[in-house]
């Protein structure tokens, strides 16, 4: 397979190992961070402050202190930033685990993922029953209301900032920030197919940000075998059973291939 030319060799011994595994799994638990979305042309978290929003601290702009200080400039961030999601579409890494998803179902077994990422790109790969973590850059709320009185405002660029309700009343991003909780009944539905997998993998993430990053631990403490695709190392490499250190486009499509080759 073209893609597993370019896997490096330590990489394909590491899959060597890791396809028999991964093929025997039925309940697998996928946790995705930005990374999965980096070759889709979405700068991840950290590296989105680049250009004018270099001289600003991501996790003030991510925070409701942030928003109550400077509603306009926040929503001027989220702004640019759902410009450049519109033009990104999912990448090779994000079909092949819907592609994943689709063979379980087929064998009786199923993989949930529950994602950190706010891009849409899983949905719009065709990945079913996500769990969003941090909510949707797509989704808006009345300021003060909860994650359910959420809905999608699809205007791009928005015609102002912030953008209003019907009732004049302020919109924020159905998104998660820093200091705030996250909606409890994702977050408890995350941790209990995270509790029954057989199989985890962190993929795309610095493992930095909590309570999410909890997850793949409390996946191994709870029997799984532990995967990390990234190509840097986090937190989470000194945990995890087998580590691909690649890019998520590259590694899950070989992996999935693998999968298939045995599962048929
Ligand atoms: C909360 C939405 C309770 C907004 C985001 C312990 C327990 C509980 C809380 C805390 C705790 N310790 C600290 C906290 C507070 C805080 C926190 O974790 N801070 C960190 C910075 C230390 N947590 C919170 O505030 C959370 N809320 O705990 O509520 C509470 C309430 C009140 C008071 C206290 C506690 C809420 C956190 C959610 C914040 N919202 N996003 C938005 O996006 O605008 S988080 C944001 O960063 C992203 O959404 C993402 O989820 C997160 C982490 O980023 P990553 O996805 O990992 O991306 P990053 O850029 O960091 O890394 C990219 C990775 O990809 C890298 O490793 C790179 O090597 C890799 N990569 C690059 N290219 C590729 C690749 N991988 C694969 N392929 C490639 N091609």
């Amino acid at each position: 397979m073209a893609q597993e030319g370019q896997l490096s060799a330590d990489s394909l011994a590491v899959l060597e190992q890791l396809v028999p595994v991964a093929a025997k799994a039925r309940r697998v638990f996928v946790f995705t961070g930005a990374g999965v979305s980096a070759e889709s042309g979405i700068p991840t978290f950290r590296d989105a402050q680049t250009g004018l929003w270099a001289k600003y601290d991501p996790v003030m702009l991510a925070s409701i202190d942030g928003f109550r200080k400077d509603p306009a400039n926040v929503w001027k961030w989220y702004d640019e930033r759902r410009q450049t999601m519109s033009r990104c579409q999912p990448n090779p890494g994000h079909h092949a685990i819907t592609d994943w998803q689709g063979l379980l179902k087929g064998l009786d077994g199923r993989l949930d993922l529950a994602t950190q990422n706010i891009d849409d790109l899983h949905r719009i790969a065709g990945t079913e029953e996500l769990i969003e973590l941090h909510g949707n850059i797509w989704e808006v709320r009345p300021l003060g209301s909860e994650f359910q009185e959420a809905f999608r405002l699809m205007d791009c660029p928005l015609s102002e900032h912030p953008p209003r309700h019907i009732d004049g009343s302020t919109l924020r991003p159905n998104v998660v920030w820093f200091g705030e909780m996250l909606d409890e009944a994702v977050l408890n539905h995350a941790f209990q197919c995270a509790m029954k997998a057989d199989l985890a993998l962190s993929i795309g993430t610095s493992s930095l940000v909590y309570p999410a990053a909890a997850l793949p631990f409390v996946a191994r403490e709870h029997g799984a075998t532990l995967v990390e695709i990234n190509p840097e190392r986090t937190e989470l490499t000194a945990a995890a059973d087998y580590v691909l250190q690649e890019p998520s486009a590259l590694a899950l499509p070989a992996l999935v291939a693998g999968i298939r080759r045995i599962c048929g």
